[in-house]
């Protein structure tokens, strides 16, 4: 018999685009679905770009208005992978329109926003996910079950630094990546967000923060708007960056644990340095994504004597999703942490449930977020609603 159709609608297609879409294709290849995902259809503004990345990624059509793919009934799920500033609108209108969602993070430009958001898809039913792509890391997902399951004991510490230096050159164009009425913040929102969401989702929910943020490079030249990492400077006029190039806070979570996060896209020589320690009463463990199959852990009632950090390489059967990909030492990468969540949200289809992290999560991550600013902004601590 054949199966369901989820009929994909996706809304972007660059960076973030170019993960999806490859996620889609491949997510038959490696596991069992109970439904077949279609790539149905690509919106974007520009015909010919639009056209060519339809072509070459393996989308069947493609539109100009992403509108027309919300009152299409051959489209089941979109997929939003735009600028921060389109989501809500773009969320709240597929939701009204009774389609499934899966949203790029930051969710929303604020948690005023995140939340209307979250409530018009309760409203309506759907199924939402948010993109957070690194809980889809084997290691990971390991660390999540070592936490969980005790072996770590009770958990005292998180620290998490996420530094990338793409930006640093003063001549770096004013991509929309650095523009507040686009991005709502800079490095804030575009990496402190995952380490947010890795922090909520291995250690727990934040109680209070106390941040501070700054701005190194305070004008550019304009730049392709629509530019990513490698964007050009097509201008000779200058403009302001209003957002954040790095941003620190400290932490509390509500089970006692104390977390200091640090984001930066000035931390020279690295190109996606998200990394994390947790320490508990009984192990520790370090992950680092430059080097994300392997997982350090420490465990305290190892023999005196040969106590130390040992490396797992996290592609064993026993590790969370590398049993369906390669024999063991076989790594994977960074696109299969986007396979990986594509799978959850075929699941969530499937099963009509919303796996975490969905927009529940993403507001969450967005209160948090407004709350490290607030506190950059008033120098002071900042509670975290409940
Ligand atoms: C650019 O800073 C970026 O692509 C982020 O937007 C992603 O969320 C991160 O995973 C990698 O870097």
């Amino acid at each position: 018999m054949s199966k369901r159709q989820v009929r994909i609608g996706m809304i972007g297609y660059r960076f973030m685009g170019k993960a999806h879409s490859h996620a889609y294709r491949d997510l038959p290849f490696y596991f069992d679905l109970d439904v077949e995902p279609v790539m149905q259809a690509i919106a974007g503004r520009d015909p010919e770009a639009v056209r060519q990345a339809a072509g070459k990624m393996g989308w069947k059509s493609y539109e100009t208005d992403w509108r027309r793919l919300l009152e299409r009934d051959d489209i089941d799920l979109i997929d939003i992978g735009t600028p921060n500033d389109t989501h809500a609108e773009m969320a709240i209108a597929a939701a009204e329109a009774g389609k499934h969602i899966i949203c790029e993070k930051p969710l929303a430009m604020n948690a005023e926003q995140a939340g209307r958001m979250l409530e018009a898809a309760n409203r309506a039913g759907i199924v939402h996910m948010i993109c957070h792509n690194y809980r889809f890391v084997p290691a990971i997902r390991y660390a999540k079950h070592l936490i969980d399951s005790g072996r770590l004991g009770t958990i005292y510490h998180m620290r998490a630094t996420y530094l990338q230096d793409w930006i640093m050159d003063p001549k770096f164009p004013l991509v929309w990546r650095l523009r507040k009425e686009v991005c709502g913040s800079g490095t804030h929102g575009d990496l402190m967000a995952h380490s947010i969401d890795l922090a909520r989702y291995l250690v727990g929910e934040l109680t209070e923060v106390t941040g501070m943020m700054d701005t190194f490079v305070k004008c550019r030249p304009i730049g392709e708007m629509s530019g990513g990492l490698n964007a050009q400077v097509v201008d000779d006029r200058y403009g302001e960056v209003d957002v954040d190039d790095a941003v620190a806070f400290l932490g509390r979570f509500a089970n006692g644990a104390l977390g200091v996060f640090e984001a930066s896209r000035f931390g020279k020589g690295n190109r996606n340095g998200n990394r994390f320690e947790i320490n508990g009463s009984k192990g520790s463990v370090r992950w680092d994504m430059e080097n994300m199959n392997n997982l350090q852990l420490y465990l305290d009632d190892d023999e005196k004597g040969m106590q130390g950090f040992r490396t797992i390489n996290c592609t064993e059967e026993a590790h969370p999703y590398a049993g369906v990909y390669w024999p063991a030492g076989h790594i994977i990468g960074y696109e299969h942490t986007f396979i990986n969540i594509m799978h959850e949200l075929m699941r969530g289809i499937a099963g009509n449930f919303s796996p975490e992290p969905n927009f529940a999560d993403g507001y969450r991550n967005q209160l948090v977020l407004d709350a490290v600013e607030r506190s950059a902004l008033t120098k002071q601590w900042v509670t975290i609603p409940t």
